[in-house]
């Protein structure tokens, strides 16, 4: 029994993100089709990596990456997730260093919206729109996109959020419309501000059809404080008539001791369940699947790591097994 084969006797998705570089390593590729039914790149669809240079130039856009993961989630029989039109981080230096009017601006994002969602239509189930649109206290985080000099909308709030979810829903009227972002899973002011957002939204019929949890989780969430506000907030999302994904998770360890690794376990373990109580939760995704490959290592300066499902060489990890067993006693 697979991961994926449990996830999909429960009709839930799980995923992991790919990088196109590591698809020429066996390994890699053998473990991500066995295991997951969803696949979404790492980076290869963020817009400094596929819009690498203006759109004057005859060749603005470079597929290959995105296009090659696209092409191994259908050839391995997986969805296919998009990540991201919208975010304030990798964009590239010729949209953030030169000076674009608003309206400029505006249409830079609108034909990039177009051309990419366009392209992976009906290949793409699901596009995380905006990726990371809010600070930690609720506050719109200032971004090229908002209001340096952003695309013309920055006085009306999230309006620059809407109308990327208008062009989307244009572009490719068949695509999931998500929002994403981290540090927003527990009930707390950036996840009041991401509810009254997509509250509003579907109110006035704003094209949303679901907001992806991040879970970049340590040790520390290992408490019953922090994992029944997980649960409440996922319900008060799905209550909002929208689906709710898991859609980057991990549990950074300092360690990776056998105390630490069960603990580990019992935080997927805990984090799976919620979602399995929860039928508007559609999928579940980790990001990576090997310790090989993971953000955290670079990012912590080696202080933290060892934060997925698998180790550096591919063995199953305690955490593995416990969400297989939760798939299936579920
Ligand atoms: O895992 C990604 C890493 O390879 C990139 O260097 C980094 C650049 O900012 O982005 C990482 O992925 C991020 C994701 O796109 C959005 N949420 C946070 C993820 C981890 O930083």
């Amino acid at each position: 029994m697979t991961l994926r084969d449990a996830a999909a006797k429960r009709g839930l998705l799980i995923g992991t993100c790919i990088s196109a570089a590591a698809l020429t390593e066996p390994d890699y590729v053998e473990v991500a089709g066995r295991e997951f039914n969803q696949a979404e790149p790492e980076n290869e669809m963020k817009f400094g990596v596929i819009h690498p240079r203006r759109d004057t130039n005859p060749n603005p856009y470079d597929f290959s990456g995105a296009d090659a993961i696209v092409e191994f989630a259908l050839q391995h029989n997986m969805k296919a997730r998009g990540h991201c039109f919208v975010w304030h981080s990798q964009v590239g230096d010729w949209v953030t260093s030169t000076s674009h009017t608003p309206d400029e601006l505006s249409k830079v994002l609108d034909s990039h919206i177009q051309t990419v969602a366009s392209r992976y239509a009906g290949k793409v189930y699901a596009w995380d729109v905006v990726n990371e649109a809010f600070e930690e206290d609720g506050s719109l985080r200032h971004t090229v996109w908002y209001d340096e000099p952003g695309i013309g909308l920055a006085e009306n709030g999230t309006a620059y959020i809407e109308q990327s979810f208008r062009w989307a829903r244009q572009y490719d009227p068949s695509t999931a419309l998500y929002y994403n972002d981290y540090s927003c899973d527990t009930i707390n002011p950036k996840s009041d501000a991401v509810y009254e957002m997509v509250k509003d939204f579907k109110t006035r019929n704003v094209p949303i059809d679901g907001v992806g949890f991040q879970m970049h989780l340590h040790l520390d969430s290992n408490n019953p404080a922090t994992l029944e506000s997980i649960k409440q907030n996922l319900q008060r999302f799905a209550d909002l008539d929208i689906d709710v994904q898991i859609t980057e998770m991990d549990v950074a360890l300092e360690s990776p001791d056998e105390d630490s690794l069960a603990q580990q376990a019992e935080i997927y373990r805990a984090i799976f369940e919620i979602c399995l109580g929860i039928p508007r939760v559609t999928a579940i995704q980790t990001w990576g699947f090997t310790d090989k490959h993971s953000w955290i290592p670079g990012f912590t300066k080696g202080q933290k790591g060892w934060a997925l499902l698998l180790d550096e060489h591919y063995a199953v990890k305690p955490a593995y097994t416990r969400i297989l067993e939760t798939l299936q006693a579920s």
